[in-house]
């Protein structure tokens, strides 16, 4: 149930995606069943370690210096209190802390070397540790595996065809030359998108086919609804109503049936009812804390008390392997 493949036709991806709802989510619990542990779900806590002032126009992120919204500036936090969040995060039951700046690309300066220390220091606290902080060299991706990073959050975010329409300050391959050379650095390769961009359903069958025909699918992949920000060109376009998120999250478990499918922004807007609904459907992974970077998310006792409802459990820090041993491992095969 469920074959690991990379050779996906649009048509394939397309068939499955138009499956009436009911019948997909079925289908895609399925293979969630066959490759994960029921109801086990990874909490990982997300921190904006550098706030606002980003040079990019993604239309969507409230943190683009040229749009006029109400997020503050801040400079890259100190390390420790960074390391306290982190300790925060780990106490509530995370497993992998996220910290996220707002930079088109990584700058081979101090403030690198400050985030190659957090990841250091994160490290030591047994936690998976990810950062997302725009687009990487081959050198960066190399300086941040050996300082221990497990995961890298970079987006795709849309389809190649729609991704101008919403970035004009980096292109699709920018994109993906990153992921390469987080994949060539043997770190976990996190990257999904987002839906109410104002893309189509081809739009986002587009984006699954440029994730599930990866020659090797990301570990984890974010599907976030737009929450749309006062002051960015998409302040106005509508909430995405819940069936198409969950439609995104069951399509993405069939294709990618190994990948951790994170239910991302947008679950402050959510019931436990839909949410549990994208549960069933395959997602094992969410955000947990009361912010996401800038934005908010479910309070962290409402959410432990939706897992408790629910009955799901938190994921183990390491559970699909350290990325030492990880790393042996792909130094043999191609990427
Ligand atoms: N600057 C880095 C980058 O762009 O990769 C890291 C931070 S960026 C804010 C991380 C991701 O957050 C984006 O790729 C996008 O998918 C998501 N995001 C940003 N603003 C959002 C919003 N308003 N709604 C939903 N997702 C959003
Ligand atoms: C991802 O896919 N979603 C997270 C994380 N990766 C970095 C970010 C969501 C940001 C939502 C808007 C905000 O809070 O600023
Ligand atoms: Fe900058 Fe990332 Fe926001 Fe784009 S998504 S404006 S790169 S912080």
């Amino acid at each position: 149930m469920g074959e690991i493949r990379n050779n996906w036709s649009r048509e394939e991806i397309r068939d499955i995606y138009y499956r009436p709802l009911l019948q997909l989510v079925l289908d895609a619990a399925d293979v969630h069943r066959a490759h994960h542990k029921l109801g086990e779900v990874q909490i990982s806590s997300l921190l904006s370690i550098k706030t606002g002032g980003c040079s990019e126009d993604c239309a969507y992120c409230p943190q683009a210096a040229r749009f006029h919204t109400d997020v503050k500036v801040h400079a890259l936090m100190k390390t420790d209190e960074v390391i306290t969040a982190a300790k925060n995060a780990k106490a509530g039951g995370a497993s992998r802390f996220c910290m996220g700046a707002a930079w088109r690309e990584v700058r081979d300066n101090r403030d690198f070397d400050r985030v190659l220390d957090m990841v250091k220091e994160v490290n030591k606290l047994d936690m998976e540790v990810c950062c997302t902080l725009g687009m990487l060299t081959p050198q960066q991706a190399e300086k941040l595996a050996d300082a221990g990073l497990y995961a890298y959050n970079h987006n795709i975010d849309t389809s190649e065809e729609h991704y101008s329409e919403i970035i004009t300050t980096r292109t699709y391959d920018d994109r993906l030359n990153t992921l390469n050379n987080v994949r060539k650095a043997g770190i976990s390769v996190c990257s999904g998108g987002i839906i109410g961009l104002g893309e189509t359903d081809e739009d986002r069958i587009g984006m699954l086919h440029t994730l599930a025909n990866m020659p090797q699918h990301p570990e984890s992949v974010p599907i976030n609804a737009l929450v749309p920000v006062e002051g960015t060109p998409l302040a106005g376009n509508k909430r995405v109503p819940f069936d198409e998120l969950v439609r995104m999250v069951a399509t993405a478990r069939i294709v990618m049936p190994a990948a951790a499918v994170r239910l991302s922004a947008g679950r402050l807007e959510m019931s436990v009812s839909e949410q549990a609904m994208c549960f069933m459907a395959g997602a094992n992974s969410i955000f947990a804390g009361d912010k996401l970077l800038t934005t908010g998310n479910p309070a962290f006792n409402q959410d432990m008390e939706m897992f408790r409802t629910l009955g799901l459990t938190p994921k183990a820090a390491f559970a699909d392997g350290h990325p030492a041993n990880r790393k042996n491992v792909m130094e043999h095969e191609p990427c």
